[in-house]
């Protein structure tokens, strides 16, 4: 069966991916259709060989189409409901729906099943809570994940091209001994780590904070599991890397980990310290795994573990999950009936 897809932000870092992994995984695309703000309309790009004309989005773009990938920002909120009564599904990359006890928030390797009960929306959760639930699933199926500190180490690409490019002309200034105030960050991130992204919030945690720990209870179905976060952002262009720490119900040793993640679904173990492997973002980026090494026991603790992972945010944190999602439609044969 294929199947009308319309990718609404189809000029950005997500959207051009979105459409890169549609193809790499033959989704079976019938119509293709790409939106965009009214800023971007105009634009040509090219799928499977064929130039599409990206379009301003409407309530009319989601007419007669099955699928709608919305790349994030506002676009949801403004345009989902008008794409649900069209008939079409919507998945979401941005935060507007996420926790909405409606809507289901999705990691397939971790609960492909909450695709099935979904009213139209369906959302793609944040990325450094992807990458992290990817890795954790199996361990808490395998010992009973009770606790979970994390820091992450996110990539500039996290916050668009405007972060991918103040990076580059920074680091340049520096070199030739130029000033480049920040725009898109709050400080200089050239040659600096900045431990705040997105906005303060309650109890004076940031909100990508605060999503780590509630998307990643609603994705496990687990409200018991304690997390606490602190997220930075480093001078990386890909990939965001994780330093997660958890605390389990029952004993797992470091090499029963390391077995149980090698055979877990989108993990890669890189782990081998007698030759220097183990994750890092040059080198997982343009992938869709999550990757996972220096896998090893608390030795704080008697039901502890230590894991470094690392994903590409733009691909499995994005692009690839929400792809994956369109993938469950599919094969649970849930689209919506058209009026
Ligand atoms: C970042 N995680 O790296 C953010 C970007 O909720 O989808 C993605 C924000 C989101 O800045």
């Amino acid at each position: 069966k294929k199947v009308n897809v319309v990718v609404v932000g189809a000029t950005g870092a997500v959207g051009q991916e979105i459409l890169n992994i549609l193809d790499e995984r033959n989704f079976p695309v019938n119509n293709l259709r790409l939106c965009a703000t009214s800023r971007s309309a105009g634009t040509e790009i090219e799928f499977r060989g064929r130039k599409y004309v990206v379009e301003e989005t409407t309530p009319d773009s989601f007419t007669d189409m099955d699928i709608a990938l919305f790349a994030g920002g506002k676009a949801s909120l403004e345009f989902g409901t008008a794409a649900v009564e069209r008939g079409c599904v919507i998945i979401d990359n941005s935060s507007n729906y996420r926790m909405d006890p409606a809507v289901p928030l999705v990691v397939p390797e971790v609960n492909p099943e909450d695709v099935k009960w979904h009213k139209g929306i369906i959302a793609n959760p944040n990325c450094s809570t992807i990458i992290m639930v990817v890795a954790l699933k199996p361990l808490h199926d395998a010992a009973g994940i009770k606790r979970v500190v994390v820091s992450t180490y996110q990539a500039v690409s996290g916050a668009g091209k405007e972060g991918i490019e103040e990076l580059t002309e920074q680091v340049k200034a520096v070199l030739e001994g130029r000033e480049h105030p920040p725009k898109k960050f709050a400080h200089p991130i050239a040659f600096n780590l900045i431990p705040h992204i997105d906005v303060f919030q309650d109890m004076d945690y940031t909100k990508e904070e605060w999503k780590m720990v509630k998307e990643t209870r609603k994705i496990m179905h687990d409200d018991n599991i304690q997390i606490t976060a602190t997220t930075v952002r480093v001078p990386v262009y890909r990939s965001h890397s994780e330093s997660i720490n958890i605390e389990t119900e029952r004993k797992l040793t470091a090499a029963a980990a390391k077995e149980i993640l090698a055979q877990a679904p989108g993990v890669i173990v890189q782990d081998d310290i007698a030759d220097n492997i183990y994750p890092m973002p040059l080198y997982t980026s343009h992938q869709d795994e999550v990757f996972v090494g220096r896998i090893r026991e608390d030795n704080s603790i008697a039901h502890g573990l230590n894991l470094w992972v690392v994903g590409d945010q733009i691909r499995k944190g994005a692009a690839t999950n929400a792809v994956q999602i369109a993938e469950l439609l599919l094969k649970y044969d849930c689209l919506l009936e058209k009026k």
